[in-house]
């Protein structure tokens, strides 16, 4: 390979690079997925920082394949979809970072952006079955190698911080995100923020004569309480922060889940607490996470409206928002974690 071809760094150290890079940013996106306190603010540093450098990595990888596009070796479809799919993710990263509007659907732009970075991954290991081929250690650890890497690395991560100060001096819609990514959603108290379902849920408004809360499993005895006997009783300010990129606090005011699980006294072997949605939706906690979590009757004082999930939904303040239940008609304690949960997420409502 000449010079010329690989300006930088070598074409398998550059290769190597991008393999890292994009186990890094698959990695760190699903993660984020479950990180929803500031503790866990570097998951999103390290994405983003990492979603700079894959940016130049793929860059020199694009300029020095150019001529092999040409050609056509058996193969470079695959390539070809697969630069399509990187490009597609890094503008749809950068794009939601600065405050781009768009809407696929029912889908903003963040789910399209986790949508292309998630089919990133079966596209590369279809690439990978035909070019994998990566730096000798002999290479990897060569002193231009290290400089230069490390250069790239630095300068992507000055680059990342100068990108999010650039944001805010230009003032763009992007300007004012959490950690998480999200921006504020539109409505500023009570029930005016944003009504959304993960997949399919929709259940008909709730009966309310019918419903019962059930809370029970392994605890000295269970309990039933009819919608009449909802008393709010307790209150929290806690933030809603949706995967799909907004966010709202409030002041959310309901029954405290320590209360119920007092009454009910859970046994010395329990150590999860799940709620449970009327389409079969639901989610778990550890049950001293449980305990400050509150089931929800009313926000800043109005009743819940039937699209937040009138008549309980869960508020937990340290998880994302597809983990706050609503419509919830029951609390289950157990011993072990239930795993069809994050199937049922999915297909309930279908
Ligand atoms: C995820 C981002 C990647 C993109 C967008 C990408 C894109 C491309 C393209 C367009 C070509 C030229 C067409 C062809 O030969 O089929 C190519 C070739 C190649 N790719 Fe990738 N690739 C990526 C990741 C990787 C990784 C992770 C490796 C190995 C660890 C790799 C190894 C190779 C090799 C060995 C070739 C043959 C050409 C050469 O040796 O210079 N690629 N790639
Ligand atoms: C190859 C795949 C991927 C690439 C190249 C990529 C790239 C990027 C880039 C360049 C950004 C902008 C970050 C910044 O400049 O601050 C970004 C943001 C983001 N990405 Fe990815 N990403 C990928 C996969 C994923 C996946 C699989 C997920 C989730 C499952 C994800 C979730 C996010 C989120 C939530 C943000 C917003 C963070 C913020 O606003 O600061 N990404 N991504
Ligand atoms: N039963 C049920 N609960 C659910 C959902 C759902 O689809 N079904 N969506 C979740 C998602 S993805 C989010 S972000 C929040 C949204 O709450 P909101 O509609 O009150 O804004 O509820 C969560 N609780
Ligand atoms: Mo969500």
């Amino acid at each position: 390979m000449s010079r010329l071809d690989s300006p930088i760094l070598e074409p398998r150290v550059v290769d190597t690079g991008i393999l890292v890079a994009v186990v890094a940013l698959l990695a760190t996106g699903v993660a984020s997925m479950f990180a929803a306190t500031p503790a866990t603010a570097w998951v999103y540093v390290l994405h983003g920082t990492t979603g700079v450098l894959f940016l130049a990595l793929v860059v020199l990888k694009l300029w020095r394949v150019r001529h092999r596009v040409r050609v056509r070796p058996s193969g470079v479809w695959t390539s070809l979809l697969l630069a399509a799919l990187s490009v597609a993710a890094l503008a749809t990263g950068f794009g939601w970072v600065f405050g781009l509007e768009l809407d696929v659907g029912f889908w903003g732009l963040l789910n399209v952006h986790i949508a292309f970075g998630l089919l990133v991954a079966p596209v590369v290991l279809f690439h990978l079955r035909r070019r994998f081929a990566v730096a000798s250690r002999e290479t990897l650890t060569q002193r231009r190698t290290v400089l230069r890497s490390g250069g790239l690395l630095v300068g992507g991560a000055v680059a990342w911080r100068a990108q999010q100060s650039l944001n805010r001096l230009l003032d763009t819609a992007g300007a004012d995100r959490r950690f998480t990514g999200s921006r504020p959603a539109e409505g500023d108290s009570g029930n005016d923020f944003p009504v959304t379902m993960w997949m399919a849920d929709d259940p008909d408004p709730i009966d309310t004569d019918s419903w019962t809360l059930s809370v029970g499993g392994l605890t000295e005895r269970s309990l039933s309480v009819g919608a009449d006997e909802l008393d709010p009783d307790s209150e929290q300010r806690a933030l809603l922060d949706c995967t799909s990129g907004w966010y709202a606090e409030r002041d959310w005011q309901g029954l405290s889940v320590g209360d119920l699980l007092d009454a009910v006294e859970p046994h010395e072997d329990a150590a999860w607490v799940q709620f449970r949605s009327v389409t079969g939706y639901r989610w778990t906690l550890p049950i001293d996470e449980a305990r400050d979590a509150l089931l929800a009757t009313h926000v800043d004082g109005q009743r819940l409206s039937h699209g937040h999930g009138y008549p309980l939904r869960l508020v937990a303040p340290d998880r994302r928002g597809y983990q706050w239940v609503k419509w919830v008609e029951s609390v289950e304690v157990s011993r072990s974690r239930d795993l069809s949960e994050s199937i049922a997420i999915f297909v309930s409502g279908l």
